[in-house]
């Protein structure tokens, strides 16, 4: 995540996160600005729509919970959401929460 102002982007990131599986296209939609535990630190939701779990490309939900900066930089809670019945192709996280990076897909 890079810091943004009026004028552009930071150069460099404050925060970054590695998807782990190639191809998961992690970062498809994001919802910030979240309070989704109620501690009042910002939380953030990030799909990864293609991700493969027990079926191809059933996708998954990051949920990156109280984002604090203890002076060495950024760090979250990271907990994963999955669907409770693996389909093919059901791409959760494609969108539903936030605004696609792609527009018309
Ligand atoms: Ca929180």
């Amino acid at each position: 995540m890079y810091d943004g102002t009026s004028t552009g982007l930071s150069t460099s990131p404050y925060w970054n996160w590695l998807e782990s599986q190639a191809g998961a296209f992690f970062g498809w939609s994001v919802k910030g600005n979240l309070n989704l535990d109620g501690t009042g630190s910002p939380d953030l939701i990030v799909g990864a729509p293609y991700y493969d779990g027990t079926c191809q490309d059933e996708g998954r939900v990051y949920v990156f919970r109280n984002f604090t900066n203890p002076g060495a930089g950024w760090t979250a809670t990271v907990d994963t959401l999955d669907t409770t019945a693996p389909q093919a192709g059901a791409r959760l996280g494609c969108g539903a929460f936030g605004l696609p990076l792609k527009e018309g897909v």
